[in-house]
């Protein structure tokens, strides 16, 4: 399949490409958790939803590897460094109580992924501690196993999670994809530019693309099924 991606066609298998979502969770898209307890505007990433919608249910329609994230901790809090949560000035610090639970703790209401983007059984669940997908959990070898060499990405927030993830997924050599609206900051001009950034220079990070080009390419592609 080929997509008519920024700065150049973005060619990729069903077979050999996961959709990976990042951290639609509660925890930053509804009120109460751990994005606004940073002092954010959450109401703008509850834009992206119906994209994400879409998109998941043509891949899902497809047949295709869909891998979700989730930022948590352990209830403990021992894989949470101190600097972590000591940073900042927030109303609420990782773990605190707060009207959907425990801030950022795995296992409570605001640490879920919100009811429209739901995984699946049989989809990837990955929860991790930092910002990146790759750092400290068990993604690079579920990947391996299942012969995936290309990720399409979506989810919060761009410049942070999904930016750092990309840039682990670059650097351990898969061929990344953005769906720019699919994608949503608490700072529109950090969108913009880490959109920017990641296809600049011959997509120095990786492509980008909209979800309808995605959508149209899978429904005229009978070749890629798993
Ligand atoms: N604060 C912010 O923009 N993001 C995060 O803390 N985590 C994710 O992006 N998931």
């Amino acid at each position: 399949m080929k997509l008519d991606a920024a700065p150049f066609p973005y060619d990729f298998t069903l077979a050999h490409t996961a959709l990976v979502i990042i951290d639609m969770q509660r925890d930053f898209v509804e009120p109460g958790g751990f994005g606004e307890s940073l002092g954010n505007d959450v109401s703008l990433l509850q834009a992206i939803v119906p994209a994400c919608q879409r998109v998941l249910h043509a891949w899902r329609a497809a047949g295709g590897l869909v891998v979700h994230t989730r930022e948590s901790h352990r209830p403990d809090l021992s894989d949470c460094p101190p600097a972590k949560r000591d940073r900042g000035n927030p109303s609420l610090r990782i773990g605190d109580p707060g009207p959907m639970g425990r801030i950022l703790v795995a296992g409570e209401p605001g640490n879920q992924i919100i009811p429209e983007l739901a995984p699946q059984p049989g989809e990837i669940v990955i929860d991790k501690p930092g910002k990146g997908a790759f750092y400290a959990t068990p993604l690079s070898g579920l990947l391996r196993d299942a012969k995936v060499t290309h990720l399409v990405f979506m989810g919060v927030t761009t410049e942070v999670c999904v930016q750092t993830s990309m840039r682990e997924a670059n650097d351990r050599g898969y061929d990344c994809l953005l769906l720019e609206d699919c994608t949503e900051s608490y700072f529109p001009h950090f969108k913009a530019s880490a959109v920017e950034m990641m296809r600049a220079q011959g997509a120095i990070v990786g492509w980008t693309a909209t979800s309808e080009q995605l959508i149209a390419a899978l429904a005229t592609d009978v070749t890629g099924q798993r």
